[in-house]
């Protein structure tokens, strides 16, 4: 912002110079007469200018001490603002015409000695004259500057809300799993919170000593410094919008392995070819990956467990996107676990259900860690009985590698085929909770691609981006 404020304050001089010469030469023609004082007056308001300029002058800077104020001003409040181009160039028209008025004053102060004060006063009013007519002549200028300075303020407004609203706006911590629209950026010992477009829009705030983007994650915003305003974790997640999915199920169901076959699914294929990278937030899932690969899948802690969380980065998005996927104990929907401190349950993007049909009695331990998840679930959004929840909910039966009544099943067919198996009442209690519910089965212990097709199916439903990535 400064340098525009310096070119546009310098422009004005160049630009009001030419319309004073024409008025010149309108109105007296080319008499050598009005060609010397012309000269004179020229030259002179330029070196006048010109040894103001800080670059001469040092940059010493502040109002008081300028001889003759025909410096850009400093803004004086941070982060650096457009000035203002009007009151910019009308601060400039100021300055010009009491340098004028100097001009003509300063023979005055000679009277001691009136051949020093005439001599002066041959050199000074010419001056004077062109630094008047150059304030005047700064009128057009500022109509024409003031024009393009509210379309501009009005264009980038625009363009940085947009960027803003479309890159950021949603936060989860990866640490303590709390969402926020924007995290706490860190600039030079400072912590502002969301870095918001200000009034006028502009693409970079200058600070004391550095200019820092502003606005829209292009701008590279996302690379600054972040923490988490609740926990004050360090983050890393270049503000990429995340989709976050629950898992819920009981013990053994196959929550854990649903959630490893869907990341190594997405590793193997790149996002489905659509994404330049994909790999685990933490790099500390990877051995967990490996271990899955190799059959081995221990139960969940029951704690609060960080969620598994998969980046995918492409070319054609400006920030990456982080796929949450919240793993719990099997435990937390069974009336042994009391507390269920879920975060996700406020601002889940779909719901995973896993339902395991080869164990002992599969329809009442399906129903019970249903009717578990939902008390805490209602009870956390502080939800009645009486509405649907617009979140999307797959019910996913796994060991669909082991024959069984469903075998083949997917959809409204295995939807029937569960209601005659004695699943009815889960079934009648999902309809009644969820609006949008699909049925699949899948065989969570391989990268079949079976998981993918459920994550597909809650991402189309859900109306995200990443259906793109299964
Ligand atoms: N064959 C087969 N085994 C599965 C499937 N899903 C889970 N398992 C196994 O079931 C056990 C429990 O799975 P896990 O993912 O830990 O269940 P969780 O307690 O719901 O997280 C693990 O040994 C898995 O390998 C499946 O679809 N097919
Ligand atoms: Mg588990
Ligand atoms: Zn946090």
């Amino acid at each position: 912002m400064r340098t525009l404020n310096t070119i546009v304050w310098y422009t004005g001089f160049i630009v009001s110079i030419v319309p004073v010469c024409l008025i010149f030469f309108y109105l007296w023609g080319t008499e050598i007469w009005i060609e010397i004082p012309l000269a004179i007056g020229l030259i002179g308001a330029l070196i006048i200018i010109a040894i103001d300029s800080p670059g001469i002058m040092g940059s010493s800077g502040s109002t008081g001490s300028k001889p003759l104020g025909l410096r850009p001003p400093e803004p004086t409040s941070f982060p650096v603002p457009f000035i203002g181009l009007s009151s910019l160039v009308g601060s400039q028209m100021f300055a010009l015409a009491k340098n004028g008025g100097l001009m003509f004053v300063l023979p005055f102060t000679l009277l001691g000695n009136i051949v020093l004060a005439v001599i002066v006063a041959l050199i000074t009013i010419p001056i004077g004259a062109v630094m008047l007519l150059m304030a005047a002549c700064l009128i057009p200028y500022i109509a024409v500057v003031d024009g393009i300075y509210l379309l501009a303020v009005f264009v980038a407004k625009v363009v940085d809300r947009y960027h803003y609203d479309t890159n950021t706006g949603k936060l989860v911590c990866p640490s303590c799993g709390k969402a926020f629209a924007r995290p706490d950026y860190l600039i030079e010992g400072s912590t502002f919170h969301g870095l918001s477009p200000s009034e006028k829009g502009v693409l970079s705030v200058e600070m004391y000593t550095m200019s820092y983007p502003c606005y829209g994650s292009k701008g590279g915003r996302k690379d600054l410094p972040q923490r988490c305003p609740e926990c004050n974790d360090s983050l890393s997640t270049r503000e990429g919008k995340p989709f976050v999915v629950s898992m819920v199920g009981a013990p053994g169901s196959g929550k854990t392995s649903f959630i490893f076959s869907v990341a190594g699914t997405a590793k193997s294929s790149m996002g489905n070819g659509n994404a330049s990278k994909v790999e685990f937030y933490r790099p500390s899932d990877e051995s967990l990956l490996l271990d899955y690969r190799s059959g081995r899948c221990g139960a969940t802690p029951v704690q609060y467990v960080p969620s598994r969380i998969l980046t995918f980065e492409s070319s054609h998005l400006a920030t990456p996107r982080h796929l949450y996927m919240c793993d719990v104990s099997g435990r937390f929907f069974s009336s042994d676990v009391v507390t269920d401190l879920q975060p996700q349950y406020s601002y889940n993007d779909a719901i995973v259900f896993m339902v395991d049909p080869t164990r002992p009695n599969p329809e009442s331990v399906a129903y019970s860690a249903y009717v578990g998840f939902m008390e805490k679930y209602r009870l956390f959004n502080k939800m009645d009985a009486s509405g649907r929840i617009p979140v999307p909910f797959a019910l996913v039966l796994s060991r669909s590698d082991v024959p069984g009544p469903f075998s083949g099943l997917s959809g409204e067919d295995l939807k029937e085929k569960m209601a005659e198996e004695g699943y009815f009442t889960l079934i009648n209690a999902i309809s009644k909770d969820f609006l949008y519910v699909s049925y699949h089965a899948c065989n969570a212990s391989k990268e079949d691609g079976s998981a993918s097709a459920v994550m597909s199916s809650v991402c189309s439903k859900a109306g995200s981006s990443f259906l793109q990535f299964f």
